[in-house]
């Protein structure tokens, strides 16, 4: 047999203000073999959704994009899984849920975006800003060796 090994990956998701049916997205999460290794719900402050997205900011849709982050609550999570951020770029789908239907009909922002403003979910887009928002977010997790147990299972 022939095969190969991947070390696990973490990449940060975050489910965006006012998306209906966490609890679906969370399932679906762990059902899709990711493993829950941080989460925690938090609501940006202004300067924090800023920084957040800072790759944008010369975009035309910054400020609404900043506006709806800080609004209401955002549940952040830590994902852990072999190939975990473009595994979990596949499962959020594409940006516009209108393209998402049409091409990823079962991916996340096919079912639960309103628009390409409000879509549902967040992904790190590589691995060099999945830990730079890892560390934003959760601060210096990197020695804590209890990341790649599931939460669910302490509860
Ligand atoms: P994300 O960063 O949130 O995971 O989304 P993404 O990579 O698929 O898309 P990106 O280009 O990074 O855009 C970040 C977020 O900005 C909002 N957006 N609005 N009105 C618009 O045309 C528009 N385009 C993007 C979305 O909330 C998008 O997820
Ligand atoms: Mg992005």
């Amino acid at each position: 047999e022939i095969g190969f090994f991947f070390p696990p990956e973490q990449t940060l998701a975050v489910i965006k203000p006012d998306t209906q049916h966490k609890e679906v997205i969370l399932d679906e999460i762990r059902a899709r073999g990711f493993t829950v290794s941080r989460l925690k719900d938090t609501v940006l402050s202004r300067e924090m959704a800023e920084e957040f997205y800072k790759e944008h900011r010369d975009e035309p849709f910054f400020g609404q994009l900043v506006d709806y982050m800080c609004r209401g609550p955002c549940t952040m999570l830590v994902l852990t899984k072999e190939n975990a951020v473009d595994e979990w770029r596949a499962a959020m789908g594409p940006t516009d849920p209108g393209e998402a239907r049409e091409t990823a009909p079962e991916s996340l922002r096919a079912r639960f975006a309103k628009d390409i403003l409000q879509n549902a979910v967040h992904g790190s887009s590589n691995a060099a800003h999945a830990r730079d928002k890892i560390h934003f977010i959760f601060g210096d997790i990197s020695s804590e060796n209890e990341l790649i147990c599931d939460l669910e299972a302490e509860e």
